[in-house]
C-alpha cells in the first residue's frame, strides 16, 4: 500500500491532492467521489481520515477487523462479532448492544477513529479491539497484514448492496440545495464501480484472495449465508477468532442467544437503534436498519439494468471462484 506523498495534516494538503485525482459526482448529487489509491472515495468519507489510518494504526495480534463494501451486512458482523469475541465478559442479556449502537462499539477507523484525531490513543482499548473499516485490502496498514490480528469480511449479492447504499443515500441526504441522482442517473456510474468504496470488484476481490492464501487470517462471509444459517456461520467466526463455541455453550443455547440479540428485528427495535444518532455524521441510527432481506432489488433495478450489470460483475470476477445468490 502506497500512502500519499504529502501527509494530509491540514485541511490545505487534503485539497491539493483533491485537485489531482479523478473525481465523480456521489449518489448524493455532488462532485465529491475521488479516486484514490484504486477506491472511490467520498470525500464526506474523510479521506484525511484514510491517510492518517494508514500511515500511524498499529495492529496487536489480538484485534479484530470487521471489513466490508457498505451495505454488506457491517451493522450486523460488528454486532455479531462483538457478542461472540465479548462473550466471556457480558452475557446476551446485559450486553452493551442493547443500548450502544453496534457502531459505537465497533467504530470505523477512517471516519470515527482517525477522521478528527490524526493520532487517537487506541493503545488503552481492552483487548480484543474491535475495528471496522471499508478500505480496499491492499489499502490497508501494513501491521494489519503483517501482524496476527484476525480479519473477518462480509460481501453481498452485488444488486442488494447497491440498492441498499441508494436508500441509504435518500435516507440521509442532508439539505444542501444538491438533489440526488436517481438509479437511472447514475446506473452507468455503477457500472464502472464508480461509487463508495468501489469498484465492487475489486473491494471484495481483495479479500477473497487473501482469505484463500491466508485462511487463518481472513475469513470471508456471505450476507446471504448468514441469512440462511446464521448459527452455522456464528460457529464458523468464533472459530476462527480462535474462540469456538464449547460443548457446554451450544447446549445452553449460547450460539442461538447471540443469533437472536444481533437479528435484524431486535436490534432495530432498541431505542438506541431507533432513535439514537451517529455522532460525526449525523447519521441516523434507524438508517442502518432498514428490511435487512435478499432480493429487495427487484423492486427497485429492472430486469435488463440487473442483467447488464451483473454480467460486468461476471466478467471482473473470471476465474476467481466467487459467486453471489441474489
Ligand atoms: P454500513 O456499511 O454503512 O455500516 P451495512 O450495515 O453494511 O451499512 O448495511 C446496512 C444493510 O444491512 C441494510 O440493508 P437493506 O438496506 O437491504 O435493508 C440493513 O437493513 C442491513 N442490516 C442491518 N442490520 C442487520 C441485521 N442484524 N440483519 C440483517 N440485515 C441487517
Amino acid at each position: 500500500m502506497e500512502t500519499s506523498k504529502t501527509p494530509l495534516n491540514t485541511e490545505e494538503d487534503l485539497q491539493e491532492l483533491l485537485l489531482t485525482l479523478p473525481s465523480e459526482k456521489n449518489l448524493d448529487g455532488n462532485n465529491s467521489l475521488y479516486l484514490y489509491q484504486g477506491a472511490w472515495i467520498p470525500v464526506s468519507f474523510n479521506l484525511r481520515g484514510v491517510d492518517s489510518f494508514q500511515r500511524h494504526f498499529v495492529a496487536q495480534d489480538t484485534d479484530i477487523i470487521v471489513a466490508s463494501m457498505p451495505k454488506s451486512g457491517t451493522t450486523w458482523l460488528k454486532a455479531l462479532a462483538f457478542s461472540v469475541a465479548k462473550r466471556h465478559i457480558y452475557g446476551a442479556g446485559e450486553s452493551p448492544l442493547l443500548t450502544t449502537s453496534p457502531h459505537e462499539l465497533v467504530p470505523f477507523f477512517e471516519t470515527d477513529l482517525y477522521s478528527k484525531d490524526q493520532l487517537p490513543d487506541l493503545e488503552q482499548l481492552p483487548p480484543p479491539r474491535i475495528f471496522g473499516c471499508h478500505s480496499h485490502y491492499g489499502n490497508l496498514p501494513e501491521s494489519i497484514r503483517d501482524s496476527k490480528c484476525k480479519v473477518v469480511y462480509i460481501c453481498r449479492n452485488p444488486l442488494d448492496q447497491i440498492v441498499s447504499f441508494f436508500q441509504f443515500a435518500h435516507k440521509f441526504k442532508v439539505d444542501d440545495g444538491v438533489s440526488l441522482l436517481s438509479l437511472d442517473e447514475c446506473y452507468e456510474s455503477i457500472c464502472r464501480g464508480a461509487y463508495g468504496q468501489g469498484p465492487f470488484w475489486d473491494n471484495v476481490l481483495g479479500y477473497w484472495k487473501a482469505s484463500s492464501e491466508r485462511p487463518d487470517k481472513v475469513l470471508f462471509l456471505k450476507f446471504e449465508d448468514l441469512k440462511e444459517d446464521i448459527v452455522f456461520n456464528l460457529k464458523k467466526l468464533a472459530e476462527f477468532l480462535g474462540v469456538p463455541f464449547t460443548d457446554e455453550e451450544e447446549k445452553e443455547g449460547v450460539v442461538e442467544e447471540i443469533a437472536r440479540l444481533c437479528s435484524f428485528d431486535n436490534l432495530r427495535n432498541l431505542e438506541v437503534n431507533k432513535n439514537g444518532v451517529r455522532p460525526l455524521s449525523g447519521a441516523p441510527n434507524s438508517a442502518f436498519f432498514r428490511k435487512g432481506e435478499v432480493g429487495d432489488w427487484v423492486n427497485y433495478l429492472s430486469p435488463s439494468m440487473a442483467e447488464n450489470f451483473l454480467d460486468i460483475i461476471e466478467e471482473k470476477l473470471t476465474g476467481s471462484g466467487l459467486t453471489f445468490r441474489n
